[in-house]
């Protein structure tokens, strides 16, 4: 007699995995949601990308519904605002990569993905003189300006952890762990942005390394888009005035 079990041959259906949607902010100003944007890009999972301009009539109108922190980047999976929501980019990275094991976002070597992780959880949770006094300004030049002691020991500091990394797990190729791009190249790459933008004097290895993630197509299909942004957001421009 047929118990209720079902019969393990007659698996129910698998049901597809619900899209996913990553709401973001402007491009030419933030780094989070570029590197959620680029951590998918580089890995090849399909998104749609959902844009909510700073202080637009669309981000007081959505961001609540949006954002349950009213920051972005948010990943959704299913409709945006009624699906399941991730928010922060650490835990959409991880989430990511729940759902998309071999796409390549964490390196495969146990060693190699401990080092990443410890690095991007390193970067998330410091670097703030860096990240307050040069803010990602991708369309624009400010050659000298927010260079200051504090500055310049949170360059070193992450530039030495980088130069240790590709010395140790780099060889064959110019991202951190080697030929492979990952999840921590992503969130280095509004740094090696921020070098540009500020004129920041590099050594070679770690020059070599900010223009090996300037150059990644992804990387350059952003800053194309940023380039054709227009709005000017004040909080994000210590070093300029508002055009007229
Ligand atoms: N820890 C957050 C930071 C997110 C964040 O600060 N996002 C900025 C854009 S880069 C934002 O949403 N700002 C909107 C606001 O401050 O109102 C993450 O990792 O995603």
């Amino acid at each position: 007699m047929l118990g209720s079990k079902a019969h393990p041959l007659h698996r129910p259906a698998m049901r597809p995995a619900p899209p996913l949607t990553l709401v973001i902010t402007n491009k030419n100003y933030s780094s989070w949601s570029l590197r959620a944007w680029l951590a998918m890009t580089e890995a090849g999972i399909a998104f749609t990308e959902c844009m909510v301009k700073l202080h637009s009539a669309d981000w007081a109108d959505n961001i609540a519904t949006l954002s349950p922190t009213k920051l972005v980047p948010v990943l959704w999976e299913g409709e945006p605002g009624r699906g399941c929501a991730t928010f922060d980019t650490i835990a959409i990275v991880e989430r990511l990569h729940e759902l998309h094991p071999n796409a390549g976002l964490w390196p495969a070597d146990a060693a190699a993905r401990t080092r990443a992780r410890s690095l991007v959880a390193d970067f998330h949770a410091g670097c703030q003189a860096l990240r307050e006094a040069m803010p990602m300004n991708i369309r624009s030049s400010h050659p000298g300006k927010g260079m200051t002691p504090a500055v310049r020991a949170d360059i070193e500091r992450l530039t030495a952890l980088w130069r240790a990394t590709r010395a140790q797990f780099g060889a064959g190729g110019p991202f951190l762990f080697g030929s492979a791009y990952s999840a921590a190249d992503a969130y280095f790459t509004p740094v090696a942005s921020r070098f540009a933008t500020y004129g920041v004097e590099l050594d070679a290895d770690t020059r070599a390394y900010q223009q090996a993630l300037l150059a990644t197509p992804a990387m350059r299909a952003w800053a194309a888009a940023a380039l054709q942004e227009t709005e000017f957001v004040p909080e994000d421009e210590p070093y300029a005035t508002a055009p007229d």
